[in-house]
């Protein structure tokens, strides 16, 4: 069989995606695509549909997976972690993905995994040959969680041909959608929609305008969020605000830029929903999740990258042990 992923230097060896043609052909029926939210979640899922037509279905929270809204016979996961032991349906999954994995993934399962790519990437390199006309796709979702200096061969390729400024003005449309609490079906439209990055920057088809108007919205209120300043304690440095935009891992990034030896941990209260929402960053060999531990706080998610959603009366008793912190080391 050929095996493009071979060639790509795949960490399996191509083993993975061999193994999800054979996992295609043994499943043919109707498939839903659960996918995340933000531009790595939005491309895979665009990638996915383009290629194999199904329903998909986002995720509105990571905190846990939902029920299939439609009728399937198989289930893609993409870029919402692995659970541990069992999924909410009883149906054969594939999960592609590059968070850290859980101890006992559910039976029945195939991964694509690997914590060094991306879903946007596994997805790519899984279901297109390389040369396809849908790798700027592929590239957003590899800039919005890698970074631009991430040594990708198909990253570098898309950076070349259609320049840095479009993608990352995509790249910032497609994540307005998530952090303006809109719409992100509109984002998937739009990736859909569009055969290029210049066409899509150029496109007054209602989905563009609609991610737009998201962007304006999500610039005002990061605005307004950028001029709290953070409070330290230990290797913690806290920032809190209330928004009705879920814009605290934007800010959060801001903070480790110039928070080199602390933990950046950022609060949104949102003054939409019961709700307080987590970030956490990180540099270096500070591990957010072991220090975050140390006031009573659990996060999800990758040492330096991670997350949790509160109820405002558990955020309450974190901020009482965050301000005794220094205290007790
Ligand atoms: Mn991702």
């Amino acid at each position: 069989m050929e095996n493009p992923a071979a060639r790509r230097g795949h960490p399996s060896g191509g083993d993975q995606i061999v193994a999800l043609e054979e996992w295609l052909a043994r499943h043919p029926g109707p498939a839903t695509a659960l996918h995340d939210f933000d531009a790595d979640g939005l491309a895979a899922a665009a990638l996915w549909k383009l290629r194999l037509g199904g329903t998909t279905q986002v995720v509105r929270t990571r905190q846990n997976l939902p029920e299939l809204a439609n009728p399937a016979e198989s289930v893609f996961l993409l870029d919402l972690s692995c659970p541990e032991d069992r999924f909410p349906w009883e149906l054969p999954t594939v999960v592609i993905d590059h968070h850290p994995l859980p101890q006992r993934p559910p039976a029945q399962t195939l991964l694509i995994h690997d914590t060094a790519r991306c879903s946007a990437w596994l997805t790519y390199e899984a279901l297109w040959p390389e040369d396809s006309p849908h790798a700027w796709i592929a590239a957003l979702g590899i800039l919005s969680d890698l970074g631009d200096s991430m040594p990708s061969p198909l990253l570098q390729s898309q950076l070349e041909r259609w320049g840095m400024n479009p993608l990352r003005q995509l790249t910032s449309l497609i994540n307005s959608a998530h952090r303006a609490a809109g719409d992100c079906d509109q984002a998937l439209l739009a990736l859909l929609g569009h055969h290029s990055p210049s066409e899509m920057l150029r496109s007054d088809h209602p989905s563009l305008v609609y991610l737009r108007e998201c962007q304006r919205k999500v610039r005002k209120r990061l605005g307004q969020a950028k001029q709290i300043s953070p409070v330290k304690r230990g290797r913690i440095a806290l920032v809190q605000f209330e928004s009705d935009c879920p814009v605290q891992s934007v800010i959060a990034q801001i903070w480790k830029s110039r928070l080199a030896e602390h933990v950046v941990l950022v609060a949104n209260r949102r003054s939409d929903t019961a709700e307080v929402q987590i970030s956490a960053r990180s540099r270096g060999a500070l591990d957010a999740g072991k220090i975050l531990a140390q006031i009573g706080l659990t996060v999800r998610g990758h040492a330096q990258s991670a997350g949790a959603v509160l109820k405002p009366e558990q955020w309450e008793q974190i901020l009482e042990n965050f301000y005794a912190y220094p205290h007790q080391r």
